[in-house]
Parts: C-alpha cells; sequence; structure tokens
C-alpha cells in the first residue's frame, strides 16, 4: 500500500499577515472618522485619496491600469522589462545581495511579482491599506513562489513607517512603483523619501522609484478621464467607502467625475462635483454643497527627471539613476542611501 500522501509538503505556506489598524494609534494622527470629517467641513472640500482603496475600489484601480489611456502601469513595466538586469546590478555594487523588499502600497502585487525572481529577496513585504484584497495577493505571490519569506502587512504607511519585528532590519529596499509618491503634495513627498533615507528610520538600503513624467495636457487628462468611466467610478466609489466609514449618505448619482490638468502645479487634480445644490449627513455633521462645488479627491504630480532627482538628494539619498521608456513619459529611479 502506498504511504499517505504529505500534502503539506506539496502546498506553499501561507504567508504571515500582520494588520495595523491606525484608527486611534497615538503619534500617527487623527482616525478616519475626524480625518474625513474635517476634510468634508472644510470650505473647500477634500477626502484623502487614501480613501479610493476599499476591496472596490483596489479592483476599480486594478481596472485602470489595463485601459489603453492610463500608459503609466504598462510604460512602467516596460522599463522594469529593460532595467531588470543594471537594477540587480545596481543593488549588488551597493553589497546588497538577498534583500528584504518592502512594497509599498503593493496592491495586486503584479509589479513585485516580476521584480521577485531579478532581485531574489530573502524576504518579502507587501504593505497596502486594502487589507482584504493584499492578502488574496499574498497569498498569490507565495503560490508563485513558495520558499519566499512572506510578510504582508496591512496599514496606512502615508501616517508613518514603522514596521514591526517580523520584518527583516537587514538590507531593506524600499520599493514604490506606480507613481504613488505623487500623490504626495511635494513637501509631503519630500518628507516621506527623507524618512525612508534616514538610516534610523526605515533602516533602508535604497529605494526603487516609479515616477510619472511631465508629458501634454491631452495625454494626462484621457489618462485620468477614460471613455469607458472607470475612472469615474473610481472616484465615485470613494463615496462609498466613506458613506461606510462615517456613516454619511452621500448619493453617488449626485456627483460627477472631473479631471483637469493644472499645468503650473504640475499636477493632475481629480474631483467630484455636486450636480446638484444638496446636502450630507453623518453623526454630529451636516455639510451643504451648491451645485457645481466640488470635493478634492486627488493630486496626482508628474515630475521631470531632474526635478526627481533633485528631491531624492535633497532627501538624503546619496547615489541616484534612473531609467527611462522612448517617449520619457515615465521613469524608473534608483536610489542608494
Ligand atoms: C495610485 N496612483 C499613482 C494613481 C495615479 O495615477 O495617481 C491613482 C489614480 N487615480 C486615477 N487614476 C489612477
Amino acid at each position: 500500500m502506498n504511504p499517505p500522501l504529505n500534502t503539506s509538503a506539496l502546498s506553499p505556506a501561507s504567508p504571515q499577515f500582520i494588520n495595523r489598524d491606525t484608527d486611534a494609534l497615538p503619534g500617527q494622527g487623527p482616525g478616519p472618522v475626524q480625518e474625513l470629517s474635517e476634510g468634508l467641513m472644510a470650505v473647500d472640500a477634500s477626502v484623502s485619496p487614501k480613501y479610493f482603496y476599499n476591496a472596490l475600489g483596489s479592483r476599480l484601480f486594478e481596472a485602470i491600469t489595463g485601459l489603453s489611456e492610463y500608459y503609466p502601469t504598462r510604460t512602467e513595466a516596460g522599463i522594469f522589462e529593460t532595467c531588470h538586469a543594471h537594477l540587480a546590478r545596481a543593488l549588488a555594487e551597493r553589497g546588497i545581495q538577498r534583500p528584504c523588499l518592502i512594497d509599498l502600497g503593493a496592491g495586486n502585487c503584479a509589479k513585485a511579482m516580476a521584480l521577485i525572481p531579478h532581485l531574489q529577496p530573502r524576504q518579502y513585504v507587501p504593505v497596502d491599506i486594502s487589507v482584504d484584497f493584499l492578502k488574496d495577493a499574498a497569498a498569490q505571490v507565495q503560490s508563485c513562489f513558495p520558499a519566499l519569506d512572506i510578510v504582508g502587512l496591512g496599514m496606512d504607511f502615508s501616517a508613518g513607517l514603522a514596521l514591526p519585528a517580523a520584518v527583516q532590519a537587514e538590507d531593506r529596499v524600499f520599493f514604490y512603483p506606480g507613481s504613488s509618491l505623487g500623490n504626495f503634495q511635494p513637501a509631503q513627498a519630500l518628507q516621506f523619501l527623507q524618512h525612508i533615507a534616514d538610516p534610523a528610520q526605515g533602516h533602508a538600503r535604497g529605494l526603487v522609484l516609479g515616477i510619472d513624467l511631465v508629458k501634454d495636457k491631452a495625454t494626462l487628462e484621457a489618462a485620468y478621464d477614460d471613455a469607458l468611466g472607470v475612472t469615474a467610478a473610481f472616484n465615485k466609489n470613494l463615496l462609498l467607502n466613506v458613506n461606510q466609514l462615517i456613516q454619511s449618505d452621500f448619493d453617488v448619482r449626485q456627483w460627477r467625475h472631473v479631471a483637469l490638468f493644472d499645468a503650473a502645479q504640475s499636477r493632475i487634480e481629480m474631483h467630484l462635483e455636486a450636480t446638484q445644490a444638496l446636502s450630507v449627513q453623518w453623526p454630529g455633521h451636516t455639510r451643504r454643497f451648491e451645485a457645481g462645488e466640488r470635493i478634492h479627491t486627488e493630486s496626482s504630480y508628474k515630475y521631470t527627471p531632474d526635478g526627481m532627482t533633485a528631491l531624492l538628494k535633497q532627501a538624503g539619498f546619496s547615489q541616484v539613476r534612473h531609467w527611462s521608456d522612448p517617449k520619457n513619459w515615465f521613469a524608473v529611479f534608483w536610489a542608494s542611501v
């Protein structure tokens, strides 16, 4: 008779998962209720773009990345295909052999999956605010790389980058693709980069960063207002997420998606515009919006290669290199500490 099959030897280990709910963590800023209420009650109402990413928002964003108008994802992937080997060599030159790859805003982890065979990390740490989405994605990475040590982290890293002890302190390489840094105001972006570059804080050896570059207004605006209306749905879904978080009564049918490039500030702005006069209520608050009044939901800053190199140096990185695509639409940076 055959011995019983050892199924545990065939199935990959499950990734470790740590959920760091930032709500009311001391020293990490206000929780969602306070933050959202303050933003919505302001004269120029705003909601942080991090509230796009509930489970549906993460799926809508994934759909955006496949749209013909949304060039950043495929352009960045093309750059990585040609610069993987250069990147691996740049790490090796700094004596980094088996890094701990910390994937900020990992989402579906697709970008890291393409990078892992080239960088051969000892540990992979996907970090995202969208916990359930990340759990599934981390499990998929594990099934592709069964021997890889994976520590998934559910946390809002925009509030701070204190990482738990389960994250290897040695040879940390932060991976921040997709131009998500562009969703910070430049001063905040600098602060965030300083935090990563400060050896006492992030224990980083370097940063792999994807950044969208300045280009013509028509290409930029089409990328943020696609013909199918997926970006509009992504923007409006933020109101559904807010409804759930603060028990507000936003009706998405009363709002319209707006995306505009502000060349002076070098940023795409996304707004939700009230199509009629209306009131929104949530416990302890009522906010009236006139027809045409807007909620600013996202800024997506576009940089020049020189501008980003200067920002990385100002943040404290010692060496900065970058690779781009033939149209110079997007750039991947390697910045070492
Ligand atoms: C995640 N982030 C870099 C995207 C961007 O392009 O700013 C979010 C996005 N907003 C609309 N479309 C995509």
